[in-house]
Order: C-alpha cells, then structure tokens, then sequence
C-alpha cells in the first residue's frame, strides 16, 4: 500500500544527500512474526547525513490486516528546522489513517511564523487530508503543527492525493533545510538538543504503536524497539519503574 511512499523517499535522499549508513542496534534492524494466522514483518532503515542527524524510516508488512509506513527525520542540532513526521497506517484495507507533519520544535509565534506559515499554501491544496480529527494520544499544540495533515481516508485517495501531497510536503522540507542557516550560538544549540530530546521522550511515552509491535513481536522486543531505536533518546526509565 505504501511501498511507493518508501521509495519516493529513499531516492529522494540518495539524490540530495550525502548518506551514511546509521547502525540500527542488533535484533531490531527486522523482525518477522508468525504469530496468529497472518505473516507480519518489520523492516528499518536509517541514515545520517552532515545536516540530518537521524533519518528513519519503517515498514510493517502484515498482509491485508495491516501496512504502515513510518519515518522521522531529525535535523542535526544545529538546525532548529521541524521534524519531518510520517505516519500512514492501514488495517484491512478499511481503516486508513495517515498523518503527515512538520513537527515543530517550539511554539513561540517567530517560530510558527518562520517555518510552519510556509507550509499553509501546500496544506491548503490538500484539504480533503486536512480533516481536524480529534487526537486521542497526543496532544495536537505539542510538537505538531496547524498544518498537519491528518485523515481517515481510502486507498484511492492515498494515490491519488495523499502521494503528490507527500511529494510536495518532501520537497519543501528539502527547501526549508537548503536555506536553514546552520546555528553556531552553544545556549541556542543546547536549547535545541532538549527540545529534541524532549520530543523523543514525549513519542516514546505515548506512542500507540507499542501495542501493535507487543502484539507481533513481544513486549520486550517492542521496548527495545521503542527506547533503543525509534526514539533513543527518550530514558525508558519511567516505564521500567512501572513494573
Ligand atoms: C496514530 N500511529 C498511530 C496509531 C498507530 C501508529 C498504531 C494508532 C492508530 C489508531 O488510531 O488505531 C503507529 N507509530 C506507529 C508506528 C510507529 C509509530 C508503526 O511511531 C513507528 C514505527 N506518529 C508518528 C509520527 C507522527 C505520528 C512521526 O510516529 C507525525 C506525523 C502521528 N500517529 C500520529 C497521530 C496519530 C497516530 C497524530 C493519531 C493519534 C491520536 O489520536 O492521538
């Protein structure tokens, strides 16, 4: 379902970036799950580049019951450029959610105006994707943007206009980086390292994935999954207190 996304990105990056392969720790690179009648694999990729610290990248294969295509890149820190959030998910078919973002790092209204205020004119070309759902895990004025896309939709529409708005919201991302100037000030960079490091710990608390990978993969690989690779950065010391 969203092969054609992954793909996209993966040569968009091969061809503006300068990349290095970043190492996934052991055991969690893929993992293939035979649990319940239906087959369901997991594959990650990840990158960095001198301006992209970490570029992730996920894909579940679980037949028709389920295909998600997930990724976040992160800007090294001394850019204060958003996130770039992708996460598109469908479950039989039927139930197709898509979510697709410059995450923001802060929400001081220079920054809006600088980074989130040019991503209105591809935002509002989409507007069949811009459906102002209600968020039930995260809080919507926390590291996301009002320019989100975010919707319930249908295969049709995932080709027919969640794919060039992909393209669009890949490309200007590309354009925000290019003309980014790189931060040298050290208070500013450190201010930016925790915003970063807070959104990974803020993710990894509230990700409603956790359940889904338990359920494949097994509650201990789907910890590591979380606090070793998708958010690393987040201490996965609360949870563990939980216990
Ligand atoms: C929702 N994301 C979800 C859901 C799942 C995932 C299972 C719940 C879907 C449902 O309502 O049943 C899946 N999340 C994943 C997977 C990974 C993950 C597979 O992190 C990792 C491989 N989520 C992101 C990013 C964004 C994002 C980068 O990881 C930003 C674009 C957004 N996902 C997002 C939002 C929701 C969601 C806004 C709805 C959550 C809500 O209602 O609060």
């Amino acid at each position: 379902m969203f092969a054609p996304f992954k793909d996209y990105l993966e040569t968009e990056l091969f061809k503006n970036f300068d990349l290095q392969k970043r190492p996934i720790p052991e055991g969690l690179e893929s993992n293939v799950s035979e649990r319940g009648k239906n087959k369901a694999s997991i594959q990650s990729w990840c990158y960095q580049s001198p301006q992209l610290r970490k570029i992730r990248y996920t894909y579940i294969d679980a037949g028709e019951t389920a295909q998600v295509f997930n990724s976040v890149i992160y800007p090294s820190h001394n850019y204060d450029i958003p996130f770039l959030g992708i996460d598109f998910l469908s479950f039989g078919k039927k139930k197709i959610l898509v979510v697709l973002d410059f995450q923001p790092l802060f929400q001081d209204s220079a920054y809006q105006e600088k980074y989130i205020e040019p991503v209105k004119a591809v935002h509002d070309k989409y507007s069949e994707l811009a459906q102002n759902l209600e968020m039930k895990f995260y809080d919507a004025n926390q590291y996301f943007s009002k320019y989100l896309l975010f919707a319930k939709t249908d295969p049709d529409t995932v080709i027919n206009k969640l794919f060039p708005a992909y393209k669009e919201y890949i490309q200007l991302y590309w354009e925000t980086l290019a003309k980014a100037e790189p931060i040298e000030d050290q208070q500013k960079i450190e201010r930016i390292i925790t915003a970063q490091k807070d959104y990974d710990q803020y993710s990894a608390e509230r990700d409603p994935a956790h359940g889904l990978f338990s359920s494949y993969f097994g509650t201990e690989w789907a910890d590591r999954f979380l606090y070793e690779f998708l958010f690393e950065d987040a201490s996965p010391l609360a949870v563990a207190s939980q216990k």
